[in-house]
């Protein structure tokens, strides 16, 4: 017997409802598989996952190598927690050092729980190394910020629906405005109590903004010359996502070691999450130098989870993935494509404002206040026509596919969405 018998979406849905706490307000779709780029639901219809679990399925939808991986360690050895050595963990953080070209890492399982680990990095780095008296640590961030939901992280983030009534909040973090360089000198100047910089290279959750061009790299230098940690929050923007490895990285393509190219940006610590996985399994891991990781020691830090079996054989596969499939070529080229096609579209409609984004990390600014209901009404029809995508703040559409994507399927869902605009205009 089945473990999950067969239900309706409408009965699927009631359930969540009565038995699940209302944390999240879904598109009403119920979804049953996938398989690359589609997915489909439990009528049987099929769709364009236009969001990819919010980056995290970018090698597609059960890559038959990632899932092989999966259950080939499955069925020898899937836990055996940090009390005792496994044989694939050593192997995993080699691989994971080499492919990003770091010395250390320490992995973890959500994106949070890495930011989390990064914060404490940072600190402990400042009182043990830089000499900050203790409890006196400042982190600076980004005003609209997005790293995830602990208690620490909401505590400086501005959205009033992730932090209201959550307090009291953990205080020793300083915000500036994102994109600003000039926010970010007047802070270190003035204060010299400073450990680092924890931002998104493009502010994914905001609503896709990409910053300046230059600006991670002036923003890194200006770390470096006041002695700070630059870190980078890659868990939505990592992997290929914005048609680069990294969204930190040069102006290359791939992660050869042989590669001339320099890196743009180098973050001290640098935070992956999501698709290192490629959306099988809760895999994150921070990435540093020896002097950095080092202040951390045993017993200073941990999970359970973290760096079990199967996480391990589940990102190696995933990582292999992305450069076997040349993912972030593909991601550069049909994002390329993606805005051009949608940029030419939009001179020719009222309803879409606006097109931005890098690689295959996209929005679409819809022309009507941040309250309205338009962006949600426009996802509902979207999905009617057989694509998934999902409003951010209101009137912005978030378009992320999985990197698999091929041109033709990139025709089709660019056909898919102005079909579905250009009947939203009629309505
Ligand atoms: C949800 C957004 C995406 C992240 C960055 C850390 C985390 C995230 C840059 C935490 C997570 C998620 C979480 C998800 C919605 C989602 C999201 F809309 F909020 F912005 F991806 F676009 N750093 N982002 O984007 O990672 O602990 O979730 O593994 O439902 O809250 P996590």
């Amino acid at each position: 017997m089945d473990v999950v018998e067969k239900i309706s979406s409408q009965k699927a849905i009631n359930l969540e409802n009565e038995y699940g706490a209302h944390n999240y307000h879904p598109l009403p779709v119920v979804l049953e598989r996938g398989e690359g780029v589609f997915v489909w639901d439990v009528e049987g219809k099929k769709y364009y996952d236009f969001l990819s679990a919010y980056s995290a399925v970018n090698q597609g939808h059960c890559h038959p190598k990632i899932i092989k991986a999966l259950t080939e360690q499955a069925h020898k050895l899937t836990l055996t927690s940090r009390a005792f050595h496994n044989d694939i963990l050593g192997t995993y953080e080699k691989y994971i050092c080499d492919y990003f070209r770091f010395e250390k890492a320490l992995p973890m399982n959500s994106g949070a729980e890495a930011v989390e680990t990064a914060i404490k990095l940072t600190r402990k780095f400042a009182y043990e190394k830089k000499g900050i008296e203790e409890n006196k640590a400042e982190i600076i961030v980004c005003e609209n910020n997005f790293h995830g939901r602990t208690t620490t992280i909401i505590s400086f983030s501005n959205d009033e629906d992730a932090r209201k009534n959550f307090g009291p909040y953990t205080a020793g973090f300083i915000k500036i405005e994102y994109d600003n360089l000039e926010a970010l000198e007047n802070v270190l100047k003035s204060n010299s109590n400073i450990a680092g910089f924890l931002v998104e290279p493009i502010q994914g959750e905001a609503g896709v903004y990409v910053p300046s061009e230059g600006y991670l790299s002036k923003a890194k230098k200006i770390c470096e010359q006041y002695d700070v940690l630059f870190i980078a929050d890659e868990v939505q923007t990592g992997i290929a996502r914005t048609g680069r490895l990294l969204a930190t990285c040069g102006n290359c393509n791939c992660s050869d070691k042989s590669c001339s190219e320099i890196p743009d940006v180098k973050p001290d610590i640098l935070i992956l999450g999501k698709a290192i996985s490629g959306g099988v399994y809760p895999v994150s891991a921070v990435l540093t130098t020896n002097e950095i990781m080092d202040v951390i020691k045993p017993g200073q830090h941990g999970s359970t989870f973290g760096g079990n079996p199967l996480a391990c054989a589940v990102a190696i596969a995933s990582l292999d993935v992305v450069k076997e499939e040349k993912l972030a070529e593909n991601a550069d080229r049909l994002g390329q494509l993606f805005r051009s096609e949608i940029s030419k579209f939009i001179e020719t409609t009222e309803l879409v404002s606006g097109v931005r984004g890098k690689g295959l990390l996209n929005a679409i600014l819809i022309n009507d206040t941040e309250d309205s209901k338009t962006a949600w009404n426009l996802c509902l029809k979207l999905r009617d026509n057989g694509l998934l995508a999902k409003p951010t703040h209101g009137n912005i559409i978030r378009f992320a596919p999985p990197l698999v994507m091929t041109e033709e399927q990139l025709m089709d869902c660019v056909s898919i969405i102005k079909k579905t605009i250009n009947e939203f205009d009629f309505c």
